[in-house]
């Protein structure tokens, strides 16, 4: 008895001595595996097309990028668009060109890495611009010959050469005639997340459909760039993801189906518009294996995932690792923009937009466009402070917190947030009065600077984003000043990051990691536990500075108002 009960433990031992090193054996197998994993992040942007490729540690290993013009003078592009001379405010990009750019960037990372470690693949595309993909062009995708480069066999896939970009302003008619369609814009905002924007592809394909229908009837499918550069990695149509899909004026953010009021108002017939766009998936989602023609050409593993690709401004809040809402992107270029993540949105009629999460499917983003951002502080420096940016900060912070209440406007250029109808600068002294003439320098130069920040301020409260943090981007994010005026202005830590200019790319990279990682546990896995921030502090908020701004918030809010009617007269 005794002798069988030990010879039982001796066995359970034995097993539980095999499993568990059956089990370490495992974990050790995958650790090796997982460190030798990459991940590939494309990023069709409006100049260039970049690349970058990670390993599971988030550690870039490669990265590389082709400049359109540069690289691809017979399109004839400047600055990687087409504008039309007879109308300025058509703008659009060749098509066939992100597929040659593709093929060049793919032979470069043929090169450089080995694409049979590439585990997943995602991608970042210029947000609103669009692929007309032809009548056929599906048969043509989906049986690529690998001995042939994607262009040779793609060139004649096209309803239109050129199809319109994000830069594109020349759909007014379009615009009123969907906000009238849904009672008015804050009710178009309300499901599709904006007012009528005139870049917004819906408006777009709108317009193709009035002026020039034979193409539209041409057109199996119509596609985002994102999207137009995921079907060609996995030789399908590949969907719209929600993220760049809320850009469009088409689709209900919350429930991320295309609205039937959108359809009807923009195709006419709304089966036939929602059959040409497809159905709209989770950002998250992997939505293929890559397409034999990469396999055989370059070598990925058949087991390559492509992860639905996104729009660039979904993407770059995926590269700055923002994770819960209140994180707040402010990037500080020649424009501003703002990105937040968002639980609670409130789509506004008037500015702003709400679009769906890339990270997140139950989170949104709130996301300003602020024209006037370096260009109007250039300005007032160069006017100033003989355009020294030293001069200039010392001028600033010889004038006390709240600028003894004088308040400007600077438009270098009409403004999109608040929309303004010109440009033109516009002085308010402490009791209200309007001046003509710019404030002594120290004043002039700490408005540029308050104003901005409290135009940031006033107009992401609008949309519903109130920041925990602030994470800043862009040429000023190395201007002390501004990151303390941020600080004060919204009451909270501002930092930045190492992650410098390539956010989308980065972001693209990282959604791949994320995709694989969802897929390979069958279910959605939290962003935050894949992508670890890498953020530096620069300045706290001073209690007292945020509450005089916090003061000082309404009635720089009624000044603003007074301007943009200025602007009107
Ligand atoms: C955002 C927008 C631009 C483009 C640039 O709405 O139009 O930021 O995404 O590619």
């Amino acid at each position: 008895m005794k002798g069988n009960k030990s010879t039982s433990l001796s066995y359970l031992l034995a097993f539980a001595v095999a499993a568990a090193s059956g089990i370490a054996g495992y974990i050790a197998y995958r650790i090796r595996h997982r460190k030798r994993e990459l991940f590939l992040g494309f990023d069709v942007s409006t100049q260039s097309l970049k690349a970058i490729v990670i390993n599971s540690n988030q550690e870039i290993v490669f990265e590389d990028h082709i400049v359109f013009d540069e690289q691809f003078p017979h399109y004839q592009t400047t600055d990687g668009v087409l504008r039309d001379n007879k109308n300025p405010s058509k703008v659009t990009a060749p098509s066939l060109m992100f597929v040659e750019a593709m093929d060049v960037m793919l032979k470069r990372l043929n090169k450089n890495v080995n694409l049979s470690l590439i585990r997943g693949i995602s991608g970042s595309g210029q947000q609103h611009s669009s692929v007309f993909w032809k009548t056929g062009a599906l048969s043509i995708l989906s049986s690529l010959d690998s001995s042939r480069d994607l262009k040779d066999q793609l060139e004649n896939a096209f309803s239109l050469d050129n199809a319109p970009i994000w830069m594109d302003s020349s759909t007014d008619e379009q615009c009123k005639q969907l906000e009238e369609d849904f009672g008015g814009p804050q009710a178009l905002a309300n499901v599709t997340g904006s007012r009528a924007y005139e870049r917004f592809t819906g408006n777009q394909i709108a317009k193709i459909r009035k002026e020039l229908p034979e193409v539209y009837a041409n057109t199996e499918r119509i596609a985002l760039v994102s999207s137009f550069v995921a079907s060609l990695m996995i030789g399908d149509y590949a969907p719209i993801d929600r993220s760049d899909g809320s850009g469009m004026n088409m689709m209900n953010i919350y429930t991320s189906t295309w609205s039937e009021k959108a359809l009807k108002s923009i195709g006419g017939d709304a089966d036939s518009l929602s059959s040409k766009l497809g159905t709209p998936t989770h950002s998250h989602e992997v939505i293929g294996n890559i397409s034999p023609y990469f396999i055989e050409k370059y070598n990925f593993s058949k087991d390559c995932k492509i992860v639905a690709f996104s729009g660039d401004n979904p993407c770059a809040l995926a590269g700055f690792r923002a994770s819960s809402p209140g994180d707040v992107i402010i990037s500080l270029g020649t424009s501003s923009t703002v990105l937040s993540l968002l639980d609670h949105p409130k789509p506004s009629g008037d500015e702003g937009h709400v679009l769906c999460s890339p990270i997140n499917p139950n989170s949104f983003i709130g996301m300003l466009c602020f024209k006037n951002g370096a260009l109007a502080r250039k300005y007032v420096c160069n006017e100033q402070a003989k355009g020294s940016w030293t001069q200039f900060e010392a001028l600033v912070n010889k004038s006390p917190t709240g600028n003894n209440n004088n308040i400007a406007f600077f438009y270098q250029v009409p403004e999109i947030t608040p929309t303004t109808q010109s440009s033109g600068i516009f002085r308010f002294n402490a009791v209200g009065e309007h001046q003509t003439q710019p404030f002594p320098p120290e004043v002039e130069c700490r408005a540029i600077l308050e104003s901005q920040c409290l135009s940031l301020r006033v107009h992401c409260e609008k949309l519903g984003v109130c920041p925990r943090r602030i994470l800043v981007t862009g040429g000023a994010s190395g201007n002390q000043t501004i990151l303390q005026l941020l600080a004060d202005v919204f009451g909270c830590d501002v930092f930045v990051s190492s992650e410098g200019n390539e956010a989308a790319a980065m972001g693209a990279s990282l959604r791949a990691l994320h995709g694989v990682r969802c897929s390979e546990n069958q279910a959605f896995v939290s962003f935050s536990t894949i992508a670890a921030p890498d953020y530096k502090k620069m300045a706290s908020s001073r209690p007292e500075a945020f509450k005089l701004y916090t003061q000082m918030l309404p009635r720089f809010s009624d000044l603003e108002k007074t301007v943009v009617q200025m602007t009107h007269l």
